[in-house]
Formats: C-alpha cells, structure tokens, sequence
C-alpha cells in the first residue's frame, strides 16, 4: 500500500542537446519564469510529475481534515470549535482547487481518488498519527500548517500556471491557519493549568518530528528532486526548505517557553541557522509505506465517506442532466 505506482517515466536528466525541438523551447520558457498553462505542449513526464505531486498534495488537503475532524465536537469552547470547522472546510476548498487544478493536465478526478482509495496514490506522513490532546489541534495548525506554508510559498512561483495560482490562494488561508494553531498553544501555556502546560509540550514532542519529514527525504534520497527543480516544479530542495522551516519555528518555540525533541538542535552562529538532529528515516519510509499508527483508518474512513456520499453525486448528476436538457429543448423551440 502506498507504493507509488504513477511511473512519471524519468529515469535521469536529459541534456539539452538530446532534447528534441519542442522540449528545447518548452526549456526556453521555463528558464525565462514564463508560466506553462493547460494548452500548451509539455513533455509527457512533466505532465505525470505535476499529476503526481498536485493530486498527493490534494489528497493530503482531504485526509489531512480527518485528525481534526476528530476534535471537533471536543473543543473547549464555542469560539474554538467554529475556529476548527473554519479551517477544516477550508482544507476541503483546498483539496477541490487542486483537483481541479491537476485535471487541468487531462486526467479525471475519479481516477485520482480511485488512485487514493486504493492505496496507489500517496498523501503526506503527517496525517498518519493520531491527535490525542486538544494541543494537538495547536501543534497540528502551527507546525503542521506551518510546514505545508514554508513548502506552498515557494510552490506560488511553481511552472505550471494552474498550481501556482492554487497556491496563491492557499498560502492566505494557511497563515491564518497556523497562527490560530499557535495561538491556541500560547494560551494553554500562558493561562492554563499545569496540566494543560503539560499537553502541549506532549503535543510538541509528538509532531515535531513529524512535521520535519513532511518536506521528504534527505536531498540525496530524494529521487524527483532533480528533475523537478529542472522543470522549477520545485523551487527549493526538500532540505533548504526543512532547514527554513527549522530556522523560522525555534525562535517561536522559545516564546512559548517549550522545547523541542531534539538534544542536538542549537543555533550554529558561523552558518547562520540551527543544526538538528538526524531524522528517524526508518520510521518515515514505514508511513509512507503504509505502516503508520493511523493509515488503515485513514483510508477506511475515506473510502467510507466517498461510498456513503454516492447519493450526493447521483443526484447532482441527474440534476445536471436535467438542466441539459431543459437548455438543448429551449435551444431547439427559439
Ligand atoms: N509524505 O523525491 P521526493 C496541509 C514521497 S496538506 C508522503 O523528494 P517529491 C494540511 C514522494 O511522493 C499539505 N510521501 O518527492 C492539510 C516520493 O514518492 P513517489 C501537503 C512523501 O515529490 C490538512 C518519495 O517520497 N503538502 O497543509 O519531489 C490539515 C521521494 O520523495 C513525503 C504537499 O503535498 C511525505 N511527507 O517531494 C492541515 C506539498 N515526502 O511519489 C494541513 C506538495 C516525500 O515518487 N508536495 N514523499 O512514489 C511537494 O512539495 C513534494 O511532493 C514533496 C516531496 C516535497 C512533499
């Protein structure tokens, strides 16, 4: 499960001169910044590599509502609880712009969550651990939302027009999102209990690793980095962007008053940013394999709501159908 089995068909980097013409001027274009769109012709594995990462990235959007969704009818107030159901609708507008954004490139959307429902198609790491504490929805909105923004920023300067733009959008909604998460972890620490001081440090000790891996494996693992930073798919590697990521959230961490999981990470004054320690790669390779403590749950509970909203899309259909052919009768009689 899992396993990707969307082959984009790179295997290394072609030079310039082994290009044929239309690949020669498609490069020209990116290297000018110019924006690649839907009509245009692109190389079959460009294509199959933006399908890949938008739907994952979409995918994510719509799993990714399912360790909140589990603390909405817990949170502690009322103003919290309208806060969460905000935010979780908007990853679901989130999940929809992508999907609609990568089929754009030609493929259907049943297809892609056919993808995901049957465990060809992969979502991020992070929303296979489980939220246990009402910190968790801070942790989750301030490093977890913090590091898909560091990720999407860059992804607005993205070749492809349709995922640049998706992103624009995006990035508004998820600075929101990670100050109200960081919010609710201020609170609890400045004005809550010692036990409550207690969640959040948990919280923090739980998803910091997490959260680091949600940028990929180490630039040398990284087996798309290269040609998508050729196609400027990507802008910045996975470690420059966990390194920012790093640099960005210490100095936050502190302000809280909490501490990371990490014996080893300190500012280092000569490079300018923090050195960390190394990553549990092991336990980052078994998520995505499938082994976390939530995927099976995950996927269960999706593909149950998909079967469960069958009714939904039936009656939309045939409520489209309708107005067809109310249109084509009027069209015909005028
Ligand atoms: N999890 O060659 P690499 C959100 C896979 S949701 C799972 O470096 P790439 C939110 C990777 O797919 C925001 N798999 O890959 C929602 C590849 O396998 P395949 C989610 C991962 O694509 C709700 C293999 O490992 N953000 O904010 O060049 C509530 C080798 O990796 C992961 C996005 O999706 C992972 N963490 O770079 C709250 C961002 N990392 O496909 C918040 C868009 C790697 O070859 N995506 N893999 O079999 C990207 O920017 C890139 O796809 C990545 C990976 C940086 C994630």
């Amino acid at each position: 499960m899992y396993a990707q089995m969307v082959d984009t068909g790179v295997k290394s980097l072609k030079h310039r001169s082994e290009m044929s013409a239309d690949e020669q001027a498609f490069m020209a274009r990116i290297d000018n910044e110019s924006k690649i769109e839907p009509q245009d012709w692109m190389p079959d594995a460009y294509r199959k590599t933006l399908v890949r990462q938008i739907s994952q990235h979409a995918h994510s959007e719509i799993i990714g509502m399912q360790p909140e969704g589990n603390w909405l009818t817990r949170a502690p107030t009322i103003k919290r609880k309208l806060q969460l159901a905000a935010k979780i609708q908007d990853e679901c507008g989130h999940g929809q712009y992508l999907y609609s954004a990568a089929e754009t490139l030609g493929v259907g959307r049943d297809q892609l969550l056919d993808q995901l429902h049957t465990g060809k198609a992969k979502y991020s790491s992070i929303f296979n651990y489980p939220t246990l504490n009402w910190a968790d929805m801070g942790a989750v909105g301030w490093l977890v939302d913090g590091a898909a923004i560091v990720n999407q920023v860059v992804l607005q300067r993205t070749s492809y027009g349709p995922y640049s733009r998706a992103m624009i959008r995006i990035c508004k909604e998820e600075s929101f999102h990670q100050r109200q998460g960081y919010e609710i972890l201020l609170t609890m620490m400045q004005k809550g209990t010692p036990a409550q001081k207690d969640m959040v440090q948990d919280a923090i000790n739980r998803f910091w690793w997490p959260s680091l891996m949600m940028f990929g494996p180490n630039d040398d693992a990284s087996t798309n980095s290269a040609q998508s930073l050729a196609w400027k798919i990507k802008r910045k590697s996975n470690d420059e962007l966990r390194q920012m990521f790093i640099d960005q959230t210490v100095p936050q961490l502190e302000v809280l008053g909490c501490t990371a999981p990490d014996p080893d990470l300190q500012w280092n004054p000569e490079t300018g940013h923090y050195d960390f320690g190394e990553i549990d790669w092991s336990e980052f390779f078994n998520v995505i394999k499938g082994n976390g403590p939530c995927n099976k749950q995950r996927l269960e509970k999706k593909v149950k709501a998909h079967e469960n909203g069958t009714w939904v899309r039936d009656a939309a259909q045939a409520y489209a159908t309708k107005q067809q052919a109310g249109a084509a009768t009027k069209k015909e009689a005028s």
